[in-house]
């Protein structure tokens, strides 16, 4: 960790109706705070990045009338990339070059603060980050067996899939961690929901340590953890670990395992080969549609709403499928090349111009786009 003359540390706290948590939050901060010899009030402070469509902003206003900390509320109409565009947006903000990002729901516990901003000051780390799942961590917090057996669950695919970077880390996940502003490269970073961290560990070489803590249970409003949120999860793992146009590919590949089994299928149910390789061939067009719009473009706001990037990905299949078909024949025809060898070609050739085609006019990006 880079040290100045007074580090000071800004908390960020993501909220997205959190109503009723946040005077009792403040209140635990601050006690925190005056508690430790390390931290003071004066180069403290507290950025809320609010989402809410309750009265969180109203508790914080109240909540910072009250307290002696610096507290600030910086509430957002357009939610942009969920609670990770949010924390980005605070890190943007904050006056401290070291900031910690916690729950606004209490399950981080306020107490910890201090050992993490100490462990930042004490070691050579860009990151420190308070695990669950570190010797004398847990995670007793999380509602239910199946929360918990999905999260031990991600944790080993993600590690699987990032050996080098996530080596000493034994949860990526959470969302309680303290970095250094000027080690993270902010704008590499493309936040998508819930997993900030993993985006900045699997994204940049960091020094990352470590500590243990007991994650807590919520103490008042709902979970805004959902299937949506593991949506996002998936498609951020698809992007980091393989890009867009390999995400593609591998949408594109699941397609032609599923095509050829509805073909056979089909087959074994009696339908001749014509239909069954054209209803074969049109699901698979429509399937391949429906995960790419979620799980390779869905960041990118495009131009066209839901039907017209249909209409275009659907026509364009098609179009290209009846070219391809008919060239191959023609190229056999005039014996330049097998079967075979000319289906293999043209499904290159397809599988380039069919992504170049999405990126820029499927998914032509809205001209107000902003992250
Ligand atoms: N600004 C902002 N904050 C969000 C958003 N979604 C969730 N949050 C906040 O992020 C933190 C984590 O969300 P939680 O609902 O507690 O998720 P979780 O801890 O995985 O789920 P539980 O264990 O059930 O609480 C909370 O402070 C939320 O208010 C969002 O879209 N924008
Ligand atoms: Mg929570």
């Amino acid at each position: 960790m880079q040290h100045d003359a007074t580090p000071g540390l800004s908390i960020l706290i993501p909220t997205y109706n959190e109503a009723g948590n946040v005077a009792e939050l403040v209140s635990r901060i601050e006690a925190a705070v005056c508690a430790d010899p390390v931290l003071s009030i004066e180069s403290t402070e507290i950025l809320f990045v609010d989402d809410s469509t309750d009265d969180t902003p109203l508790a914080v206003a109240r909540a910072a009338e009250a307290a002696l900390l610096r507290i600030t509320c910086i509430h957002r109409e357009d939610r942009a990339g969920g609670l990770g565009g949010a924390v980005l947006v605070g890190a943007a903000q904050a006056r401290y070059d070291l900031c910690l990002v916690m729950d606004g729901d209490l399950q981080h516990p306020p107490e910890k603060i201090a050992e993490l901003y100490r462990t930042a000051l004490g070691y050579e780390a860009d990151v420190v980050i308070a695990s669950r799942y570190a010797e004398g961590g847990m995670a007793a917090g999380l509602s239910g067996a199946a929360r918990h057996a999905v999260s031990r669950a991600s944790i080993l695919l993600v590690r699987a899939m990032f050996p080098m970077r996530l080596y000493t880390c034994s949860d990526p996940m959470t969302g309680f961690f303290l970095f250094d502003r000027r080690a993270v490269d902010l704008d590499q970073l493309r936040p998508l929901g819930f997993k900030i961290l993993l985006e900045m560990l699997a994204r940049q070489k960091l020094r990352v340590v470590e500590i243990p803590f007991e994650f807590a249970g919520r103490f008042a409003g709902e979970s805004k953890a959902s299937m949506r949120q593991g949506l996002h999860f998936l498609r951020q793992l698809g992007q980091l670990r393989f890009g867009r146009m390999s995400g593609f590919a591998m949408v594109g590949v699941l397609g032609a395992v599923v095509n050829v089994a509805l073909v056979w299928l089909l087959g074994r149910l009696g339908v001749g080969v014509v239909p069954a390789t054209v209803i074969a061939a049109e699901t698979t067009i429509v399937g391949n549609f429906l995960l790419q719009d979620r799980l390779v473009f869905g960041d990118l706001r495009s131009r066209h709403g839901f039907l017209g990037r249909f209409v275009r990905s659907f026509a364009f299949n098609n179009v290209e499928a009846a070219l391809r078909i008919a060239l191959v024949v023609q190229l056999v025809h005039l014996g330049w090349m097998s079967a075979a060898a000319a289906t293999a070609v043209l499904l290159v050739v397809a599988f380039v111009l069919r992504y170049v085609f999405h990126a820029l006019v499927v998914y032509a990006p809205a001209r107000q786009y902003r992250v």
